[in-house]
């Protein structure tokens, strides 16, 4: 696959200057730090932050994002500080990175830049570096001129001008234009083929899902004895990772770490990264991880649903998780406790087995434990079992099998059509009604 750095990834000990238009209602509340994450989002790119700069406005403005007079003031603070780059907090127009460039002589590097090269940073595996290199791509499509531009200025403005410079840019866009379908048609191989195993797949399935950092892969090395990386940066985990995970009473559930979510995750991003996020809705079970610490929690938990809600995973069972409980204060503890919350420390394993047996209660609610009797001949029936129930023990005296099973109260329904009502008896589910009234 052809690679494209037209966008120059951002270099180790870059140094910036970081920008925010805030927003400016009547009664918006002022937020203590409101560049905090931009500045770790930085910091996880490996750029150093030498200052902050917002501005208040109703709405950012159309030519160069921060008004007229607050340019002047990024402009003073880029010569006090010898700084050649901006990195802001929104997103946006390739006119307004121009007209900012224009104005600073400065480079700009938007918000979706940054996170997307966060990401190419962090992709370990072929589908997570070609769905960063689909959201590139993407990206710079509609940028491309701008970035000619400033490589021929990096280069000292050689080789691209008038008519030659266009034909160029022409030529680039196809070839980037050939390169993303490639990409997408090898994606969406890769998607046919991860689906068709889902298909297969009858266990019950348990996502962990959450903001960036919150935790999850810590959970799940705690819950599944897996060996998912763990850091303190945001977009460490890229990949949805998938492990049996084992629960009390020997039942067992699949569990599987997820990319995080972040505010105003890039649309290039959440499209490219369809296959990825689209494993989330095959799970029967979203554990919303939520950093419990964390003082913006209300905010990131917003995020979470409406990502959520556009992969269209919104209607899937979810239980909310406050993690990192050991570093939470008494306040915070009290407010995530109750209310079917649930407080949990991956690193202390604090909460962990209450969690588990949550998960535990949730995979059996609409199922019964059962004794059953099937006869050594009848195969039919005793594929069907092995496939459909899980089975917690297994007897053979003379010709008749004795199983003690979990089972849905679908399956129960035709199970019940298949064997006389003497070879079925309920041990437990369903709240203490008799198997008559199921
Ligand atoms: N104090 C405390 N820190 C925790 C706990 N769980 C995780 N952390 C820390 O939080 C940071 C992020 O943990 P990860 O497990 O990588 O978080 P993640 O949600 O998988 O993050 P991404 O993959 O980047 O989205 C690491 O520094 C962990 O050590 C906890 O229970 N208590
Ligand atoms: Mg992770």
């Amino acid at each position: 696959m052809e690679q494209f750095y037209l966008t120059q990834n951002i270099e180790a000990g870059l140094q910036a200057v970081l920008i925010s238009v805030l927003p400016k209602t009547r009664n918006s509340p002022r937020e203590t730090a409101p560049l905090a994450e931009l500045r770790r989002l930085a910091e996880t790119a490996e750029a150093v932050v030498l200052a902050e700069l917002t501005q208040p406005l109703p709405r950012p403005d159309g030519a160069t994002h921060l008004g007229k007079g607050k340019v002047q003031e990024l402009c003073t603070l880029l010569e006090a500080t010898g700084c050649k780059h901006v990195i802001c907090d929104q997103d946006l127009t390739p006119s307004q990175v121009k007209n900012l460039e224009e104005a600073t002589g400065a480079r700009v590097i938007d918000r979706t830049e940054l996170i997307l090269d966060i990401f190419s940073r962090h992709a370990q595996t072929h589908q997570a570096r070609l769905q960063v290199e689909l959201a590139r791509l993407e990206y710079i499509l509609p940028r491309l001129k701008r970035m000619w531009t400033h490589f021929s200025r990096v280069r000292g403005g050689v080789g691209l001008r008038g008519g030659e410079g266009e034909k160029q840019i022409e030529l680039d866009r196809r070839i980037i234009g050939k390169t993303i379908r490639d990409i997408q048609a090898e994606l969406k191989g890769i998607r046919q083929r991860k689906q068709r195993q889902v298909k297969r797949r009858q266990d019950f399935s348990v996502a962990l899902v959450g903001y960036t950092n919150a935790g999850k892969s810590s959970l799940f090395n705690r819950l599944a004895d897996g060996s998912a990386e763990v850091a303190n940066m945001l977009f460490k985990t890229l990949d949805t990772r998938t492990r049996v995970c084992k629960l009390p009473h020997n039942q067992k559930v699949v569990l599987s770490d997820t990319v995080g979510f972040i505010r105003d995750l890039p649309h290039h991003l959440v499209e490219s990264f369809h296959a990825t996020l689209e494993e989330i809705l095959q799970a029967d079970l979203v554990l919303h991880v939520i950093d419990g610490s964390d003082p913006q929690i209300e905010r990131m938990s917003k995020a979470v649903a409406k990502v959520l809600k556009k992969i269209g995973a919104d209607g899937i069972r979810e239980q909310k998780v406050y993690n990192k409980a050991d570093s939470m204060d008494a306040a915070q503890r009290t407010a995530y406790s109750g209310n079917g919350a649930l407080l949990v420390s991956a690193h202390t394993g604090e909460g962990i087995e209450a969690l588990q047996n949550r998960i535990l209660a949730i995979l059996r609610e609409g199922k019964c434990l059962l004794r059953i009797q099937v006869d050594a001949g009848d195969g039919r029936n005793l594929a069907w079992l092995k496939a459909r129930a899980e089975i917690v023990s297994a007897r053979l005296q003379g010709e008749t099998h004795t199983f003690s099973l979990w089972l849905g109260q679908e399956d129960l329904g035709r199970l019940r059509a298949q064997l006389p009502a003497d070879r079925i008896e309920l041990l437990e589910g369903f709240a203490g009604r008799a198997l008559e009234s199921v």
